[in-house]
């Protein structure tokens, strides 16, 4: 017969929410990174629904130039900002996880299911808006239209929480965070507030450099705003796009409801020349200044004998999502519209659009297509 030996074992079991005793994890810690983030979501969400009707809307404002490269500015970088509130509102709340019981009622049980959809929905925000701003894209589904759908599922998330949370939001910020208590373990509440706020100021001063011109030199993040050929950086270049050499048969043509005329590239750079300074300013959150020559897009019509009103660009790139843009009617009219010939001074590069390229104010660049083959006139 054999004894069972008494081996003391450690005694396991779950943590309970009582268990989690750093400073941190407090509700007046929490309900003031929620604001912060809040207004870090608010902030991307608007602009996010901006560059929305900026790509595909049936209006957009000509004026100011800037105002593309400004929301779209904000866009990423309030995306940015939100990575480290993210991670730091978390740790404070994760205790929660552990309270029991873990449902209570079925409003409680509602609450804590949305917030999983609104964790779920924040992280595939952020983390599909930060490799595509990256160009290391590895998703197989579409990012503009998966972005911009799961961004209402996170705002109705977040509009559902903090109706859920509002009295408790409403003590914690009330609620001064106080000195540390003596003896306390980890950060101070304080601590925890200032190095978060610290960290998403670095990791905006990391990457703004693309977008803020005079940031570039403290920005390590901002590669993507690395000049080019012709001090501007490139997108998609012409091999990428498949746009080999132009020959000297290149022919713009302008097409209009009953008629069409096909111009030479020396035709075109015939006509009166403009030079204007306009940003680039990518959807991925970097942007740039240059200085365009070509012709103004309403004179060119108007030299045809063309009517205005939309006209679709369409590029010498046979495949690919941007090949095509739609320039709406007031785009159209601006004397700031151009089919630009010239960059900087010089003969435009294939890879920045040779034999000429759209440059408009305030178009998100994605639609200043590169390339262009035909001006078409909507009926
Ligand atoms: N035909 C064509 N035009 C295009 C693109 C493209 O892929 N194909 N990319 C666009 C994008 S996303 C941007 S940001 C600008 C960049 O212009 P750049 O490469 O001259 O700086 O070109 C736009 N024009
Ligand atoms: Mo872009």
């Amino acid at each position: 017969m054999t004894e069972r030996s008494e081996v003391s074992r450690p005694h396991l079991r779950l943590p309970r929410e009582e268990d989690f005793r750093a400073e941190g994890h407090d509700v007046r810690v929490a309900a003031r990174l929620g604001l912060l983030l809040g207004v870090a979501f608010g902030l991307c969400f608007v602009t996010g629904v901006l560059s929305h009707v900026a790509q595909h809307g049936s209006w957009w404002p000509t004026r100011p130039v800037n105002l593309y490269r400004v929301t779209q500015g904000v866009h990423v970088l309030s995306g940015i900002a939100a990575v480290p509130l993210l991670l730091a509102k978390l740790w404070s709340v994760y205790p929660r996880l552990f309270a029991r019981p873990v449902v209570r009622s079925v409003g409680h049980a509602l609450e804590r299911v949305s917030l999983f959809v609104l964790i779920g929905a924040a992280f595939f925000q952020l983390a599909t808006g930060m490799f595509n701003s990256a160009q290391a894209y590895p998703w197989l589904f579409r990012f503009v239209p998966t972005h911009y759908a799961v961004a209402w599922v996170a705002i109705g998330a977040l509009l559902v929480h903090v109706a859920a949370k509002l009295p408790k939001i409403r003590d914690g910020l009330r609620r001064q965070v106080g000195r540390p208590t003596p003896g306390a373990a980890g950060l101070s509440r304080r601590g925890l507030l200032a190095t978060s706020g610290f960290a998403a100021l670095a990791a905006v001063v990391a990457t703004a450099g693309a977008t803020v011109p005079w940031l570039y030199r403290v920005s390590p993040l901002s590669w993507r705003a690395a000049r080019g050929p012709q001090g501007l950086p490139i997108n998609r270049s012409a091999t990428a796009a498949r746009v080999g050499r132009v020959g000297a048969d290149w022919r713009l043509t302008v097409e209009w409801p009953g008629g069409r005329r096909e111009l030479s590239r020396d035709q075109l750079a015939a006509l009166p020349q403009h030079t204007v300074r306009l940003p680039i300013a990518c959807v991925e959150g970097w942007s740039a200044s240059a200085v365009w020559t070509g012709v103004v897009v309403a004179d060119l019509l108007a030299a045809v004998g063309a009517p205005t009103g939309r006209v679709r660009v369409e590029s010498l790139e046979a495949v690919g999502t941007y090949r095509e843009s739609l320039l709406l009617p007031d785009h159209v009219r601006d004397r700031l519209t151009l089919l630009a010939l010239g960059l900087n001074g010089e003969e435009l590069s294939l890879d920045h659009g040779y034999p000429c390229r759209i440059i408009a104010a305030t178009r998100p660049g994605v639609l200043q297509t590169k390339w262009v083959a035909v001006l078409r006139v909507l009926p």
